[in-house]
């Protein structure tokens, strides 16, 4: 007992101690590249931004909204009227950025340089950027160089002149959330998608509908979201085309799931057709053309709305029992000479083939992989999820992969640490050059079963974060024990608290196994 009030109480401390600034480099997630002198600057009370010479022009604001929320995020709660000194003072951002262009997509570069210069007349921090993207990460890198010092009431950036060059090691870094399990309202998700940008994730994989709730409007299928828990717990399409939007001008895509045959019950409270039977309701009944028709309403609906390049088709924990034992689906795989598993495999494909008549490139869960790899179409992404050692497999047949093995980037394991997300390695024992670019990222999960509204971020928060490190910094800079990073990362923790997430401590007290 006493011992582990010992052990909070030094916690705590720690805690306490690691939200100051301390000397060094204090960013999260680590750059490609850094170098920083010793100068003390303060910002301007009124540092603006400078767009000269920049080749995009910004017509949708983009670049004004993120440089106002970043404004927001640098510490200012508190009244800043400390007088400035005569020299060191940063008088704006100068953001220059080389393409034209915003359309936000897979495999955009993302790439930066943030210069800022310990002296001249004015100072200005100065951004180079290919697209707006890479820009907002670079805002997002000069906002952790800043903090309030309320011995001046002033913002100050220290241990100038900063030089950072930066890119990502990986073009996928996705979080997983599930509004099946548990209805997420807007605000809540809009939340997330900030917060995912604060350590440069750049997808949110939406996992929408599932056995226990469909709380999405199709147009094509009106009655489909009788599924949902409740006529307030549901999405319109507009909703959904305002997520998408909103997480396009933070820099995050948005990837539509639909998780088909398996896991798909509730589409049956609108369309009891899609059934195998009334009292066998999973997976969907894959004898009914009417099945593959509403598959082709959704993605189509969908083709509108989800601008990213892929949609994901789940594929996993497929249990064919209802097929085998439905009388008029044992007709079907009589007259069609198929098996169970060779249904499961038609299913998959033909899904498949609908996606990309709809201009998609597919992900599915490895199983779909497992079973019946080479039939998948080349274009395939595999997304692993059952332990490692599946990416080694799939891009030794020359498919891409992203990796989210649960025995270490399942947020839903409470018991999963933020040391054993850090040094999950998506590369790990895959040598060859041609398959390491395969493997186009990672993500990590959260589950909704046992979350909601009320926890999502502290169940998110920080682990996610130990994960957007490992996808984003070059291999060689990343801490081979994650004990060299714990300050950095319980200070990057206290930046979300003071950004509104409510990301938990790193030792997770008060977090606790859900018992059953
Ligand atoms: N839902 C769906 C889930 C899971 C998967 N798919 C899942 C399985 C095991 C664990 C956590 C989540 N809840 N549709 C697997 C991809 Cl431990």
């Amino acid at each position: 007992m006493f011992a582990k009030m010992l052990l909070r109480v030094v916690l705590l401390g720690i805690c306490l101690g690691f939200c100051s600034r301390v000397e060094g480099i204090d960013l999260w997630p680590m750059p490609m590249s850094v170098s920083y002198g010793k100068h003390s600057l303060y910002l301007s009370k009124d540092f603006g931004l400078v767009t000269e010479g920049s080749k995009y022009p910004d017509g949708s604001g983009t670049l004004k909204d993120a440089f106002l929320r970043v404004k927001d995020v640098i510490p200012n709660g508190h009244v800043l009227d400390g007088s400035l000194p005569s020299s060191g003072v940063v008088a704006g951002l100068h953001v220059v950025v080389l393409s034209p262009n915003d359309t936000l997509n897979y495999g955009i570069d993302e790439s930066y340089k943030l210069l800022v210069p310990a002296t001249g007349s004015p100072i200005y921090a100065y951004i180079e950027a290919q697209t707006v993207y890479g820009a907002l990460h670079a805002m997002q890198t000069f906002s952790q160089l800043c903090s309030v010092n309320l011995d001046t009431r002033t913002i100050k950036l220290s241990l100038a002149p900063w030089s950072i060059t930066d890119q990502p090691r990986f073009s996928y870094r996705g979080l997983l959330i599930d509004t099946s399990r548990h209805f997420l309202p807007l605000p809540i998700i809009k939340s997330v998608i900030d917060s995912m940008t604060y350590s440069k994730l750049n997808v949110l994989h939406w996992h929408i509908v599932d056995t226990q709730s469909f709380p999405m409007e199709i147009y094509s299928y009106p009655k489909l979201w009788h599924g949902s828990y409740t006529s307030t717990e549901r999405y319109t399409m507009a909703d959904a085309l305002e997520i998408v939007k909103y997480a396009q001008r933070r820099g995050v895509n948005v990837l539509a799931e639909i998780d088909v045959p398996g896991h798909a019950l509730s589409w049956g409270k609108g369309y009891p057709s899609l059934w195998p039977s009334a009292n066998c309701q999973e997976p969907l009944d894959v004898s009914n053309e009417f099945t593959f028709k509403v598959i082709d309403g959704i993605l189509s609906d969908f083709s509108k709305i989800f601008e990213f390049r892929f949609v994901h088709l789940g594929g996993d924990e497929v249990d064919t029992s209802c097929w085998t034992t439905t009388p008029h689906i044992q007709d079907w795989l009589k007259k069609n000479k198929m098996n169970e598993s060779g249904a499961y495999e038609y299913f998959v494909l033909r899904a498949q083939k609908i996606a990309i008549s709809h201009g998609y490139e597919v992900i599915n869960w490895e199983e779909t992989f497992n079973n019946f790899g080479k039939k998948l179409s080349p274009s395939t992404i595999v997304h692993n999820w059952l332990g490692g050692g599946v990416a080694e497999k799939v891009t030794a047949a020359g498919l891409r992969c992203i990796v989210s093995n649960q025995d270490k980037w399942y947020l839903d394991h409470l018991d999963a640490t933020w040391q054993g997300f850090y040094m999950n390695e998506p590369l790990v024992n895959i040598t060859k050059t041609e398959q390491q670019k395969l493997v186009i990222g990672g993500e990590v999960c959260m589950w909704g079963e046992h979350i909601d509204a009320s926890d999502i971020h502290q169940t998110i928060w920080p682990r996610a974060a130990a994960a957007a490190e490992r996808l984003w910094t070059p291999l060689e800079k990343l801490a081979k024990d994650p004990k060299l990073v714990t300050s950095r990362l319980a200070r990057f923790r206290c930046l979300l608290n003071q950004r509104g997430v409510a990301a938990a401590p790193l030792a997770g007290l008060g977090r606790e196994v859900p018992i059953g």
